[in-house]
C-alpha cells in the first residue's frame, strides 16, 4: 500500500477527538499507511524572510506531522490576502467583498513554492499525495516543476464558482491551468463539476477524453464530485455521551415551554446568518402563535476576525438580534440567544437534539457539515426538522430537508412555520431517508472513494 501524504493549510492532531470528523477520517488513512501530514504550523514569525520558514516535524502515533512557519508578510499576503480576501469571497460568489490587491498573488505563489520546496525532500517514490483546499491550488504545479512524479489529488472544500464569476479573478486562467497538474480534482457537488467543465470548455477549449476526464491547457485531469460526509457512528456516539446528554437535558428543562430553533456556524458572511434572523423576525410577525414560544439559539463562533468584512458582519448581526429582542421580547422570553463564542464539540450534539428545527441557511456553501450533524443527532422517534438552504452543497443530497432560498425572507419564514407544525409521521419518514443517505455516504465513503479514484486515475 502506498504511503498517504496529506497536505492542507492547517493540521490537527488526528488522535485528539476535538480535532473533528475530517481530521479523524484523514488520520485514520494516515495511520494505516504510516503517513505524513504537511502544512502551515499556525506560527507567524515577526521579521522573518518572505518565502522562508522553519520546518518542524513530530510524531503523532504512526503519523508524521510536518509543519512550516510563515513570516508576517507571507501570512498576510498568502493567508489573509489571496486565500481569504480573494479566493474565499469570489468562490462564494461575493465579488463585492473581494479585495483584488495586486500584492497578494506574489505571496500566494511564494508560499505554495516554499511548501513544495520543503515537502519534496520528505517524499518517497511510491507516495500518493492528497492536497486540500483553496489555499493550495498551485501546489501540484510547483511540485511538478521541481520534478515530482507521484500521483497527486486535490479536493476543493468550497464551491467552484460559475465561469463568469471565476473570470473576475485577474489570475483565473493561471489558477485553473494549475489544476491540470493534478491527476484528480475532487469537488463537493455535481453543480461544482458542471461549473468547472463549463469554464475549461469556454476558456481552455477543453475536450472530453471520457465521462470524467478533460483535456485542456496542455494537460489532462479527472474531475468528479465526492460530497464529503460526516462520521455518522462517531457523531452518534458523541450524541449519547454524558456531556451531550447533560446539555440536551439542561436545554429541555430550561426551555420546557418553548420550541427551540438552532443555528451553528462560523461567523462567516457565506453562512447567511443575518438572513436567518430576518426570517425569524418575519415568523414572529406573520405567525404570532410563535411569540413567547419560538426561541432561536445562534452559536456563531469567531473566525478571521481581522478581515474587515467579518467585523461588519458582526456589527450587523448584533444590531439585528438586538432589534428582534427589543421589539418582541418579554420579561421572561428572549426570542434570540446569540452567542459569539465557540461551544465545546462534545456539547454540539446535545444542542442539536434539543432543537425542534435546525436552521442551516448559507448563501453559498461547499457542503455544510452542520446540516448533516443536526440530522444525525436527532431522536429517530421524535426527530426535529432540518431547514436547509438550496445553495448549500448538502442540498443536492438532503432532499428530504425543507429546502429554502435564504434571500426570500417570507418564504423562509413559511418554511420554518411548516417545520414547527410538521406532523410526527412526516418528520420520522423524512428523518429515516436522510439518515440512510448520510450513512451510505459518510466520511469514510468519501475518503475511500476519493483515494480509490486517485489510485486508478489515468490508468
Ligand atoms: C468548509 C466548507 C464544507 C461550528 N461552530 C462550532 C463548531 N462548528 C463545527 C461544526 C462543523 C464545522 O465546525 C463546520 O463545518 P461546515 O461544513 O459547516 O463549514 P466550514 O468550516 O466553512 O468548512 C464547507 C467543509 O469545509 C468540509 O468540506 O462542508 O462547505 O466551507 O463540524 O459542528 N464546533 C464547535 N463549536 C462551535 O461553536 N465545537
Amino acid at each position: 500500500m502506498s504511503r498517504l501524504v496529506v497536505i492542507s493549510n492547517r493540521l490537527a492532531d488526528p488522535r485528539k477527538p476535538a480535532a473533528g470528523g475530517l481530521a479523524v477520517a484523514l488520520g485514520e488513512a494516515l495511520n494505516q499507511t504510516g503517513g505524513l501530514w504537511f502544512g502551515w504550523s499556525g506560527n507567524v514569525v515577526e521579521g522573518g524572510t518572505p518565502g522562508e520558514g522553519e520546518l518542524h516535524t513530530r510524531q503523532a502515533g504512526a503519523v508524521t506531522l510536518a509543519t512550516v512557519d510563515l513570516c508576517r508578510e507571507d501570512h498576510d499576503s498568502y493567508y489573509h490576502g489571496y486565500s481569504n480576501s480573494v479566493l474565499w469571497p469570489v468562490f462564494h460568489y461575493r465579488l463585492d467583498l473581494a479585495d483584488f490587491n495586486a500584492s497578494y498573488i506574489a505571496g500566494y505563489r511564494r508560499v505554495n513554492q516554499m511548501f513544495a520546496r520543503k515537502l519534496l525532500p520528505l517524499l518517497r517514490e511510491d507516495d500518493i499525495l492528497w492536497v486540500h483546499d483553496y489555499h493550495l491550488i498551485p501546489l501540484a504545479a510547483e511540485l511538478r516543476a521541481m520534478g515530482c512524479k507521484q500521483r497527486i489529488g486535490f479536493f476543493l472544500h468550497i464551491p467552484m464558482p460559475p465561469p463568469l464569476i471565476m473570470a473576475a479573478i485577474p489570475q483565473h486562467e493561471w489558477l485553473m491551468r494549475s489544476l491540470f497538474a493534478y491527476d484528480l480534482v475532487g469537488l463537493q457537488s455535481e453543480a461544482d463539476v458542471s461549473h468547472f467543465t463549463r469554464y475549461v470548455r469556454n476558456e481552455g477549449s477543453a475536450e472530453e477524453v471520457d465521462a470524467q476526464r478533460l483535456r485542456a491547457f496542455g494537460g489532462t485531469v479527472q474531475v468528479q464530485a465526492f460530497p464529503i460526509g460526516i462520521d455518522v457512528d462517531e457523531f452518534t456516539r458523541l450524541t449519547h455521551a454524558p456531556d451531550a446528554v447533560e446539555t440536551y437535558e439542561n436545554m429541555r428543562d430550561e426551555y420546557s415551554r418553548r420550541r427551540l430553533l438552532l443555528g451553528i456556524d462560523r461567523l462567516d458572511y457565506s453562512k447567511g446568518i443575518p438572513h436567518r434572523v430576518r426570517a425569524f423576525r418575519e415568523l414572529l410577525d406573520r405567525y404570532p402563535e410563535n411569540r413567547d414560544s419560538a426561541t432561536l439559539i445562534m452559536i456563531a463562533s469567531p473566525t478571521r476576525d481581522d478581515v474587515n468584512a467579518y467585523a461588519d458582519l458582526r456589527q450587523e448581526l448584533e444590531g439585528l438580534c438586538g432589534a428582534v429582542n427589543g421589539d418582541y421580547g418579554e420579561l421572561d422570553w428572549m426570542p434570540v440567544r446569540y452567542i459569539h463564542r465557540m461551544v465545546a464539540r462534545k456539547r454540539v450534539p446535545g444542542l442539536c437534539r434539543a432543537a425542534a428545527v435546525g436552521l442551516v441557511t448559507p448563501l453559498r456553501d461547499g457542503m455544510n457539515l452542520v446540516a448533516k450533524e443536526y440530522v444525525v443527532a436527532q431522536d429517530p422517534d421524535d426527530p426535529g426538522v432540518l431547514v436547509l438552504s438550496r445553495f448549500a452543497g448538502a442540498a443536492e443530497q438532503l432532499k428530504e430537508a425543507l429546502l429554502v432560498n435564504p434571500y426570500d425572507t417570507q418564504g423562509m419564514a413559511d418554511s420554518i412555520q411548516q417545520a414547527l407544525q410538521m406532523p410526527l409521521a412526516e418528520r420520522q419518514a423524512r428523518h429515516q431517508k436522510l439518515m440512510a443517505r448520510l450513512r451510505e455516504h459518510d466520511v469514510h465513503w468519501w475518503r475511500k472513494s476519493f483515494l480509490n479514484a486517485l489510485q486508478t486515475a489515468d490508468d
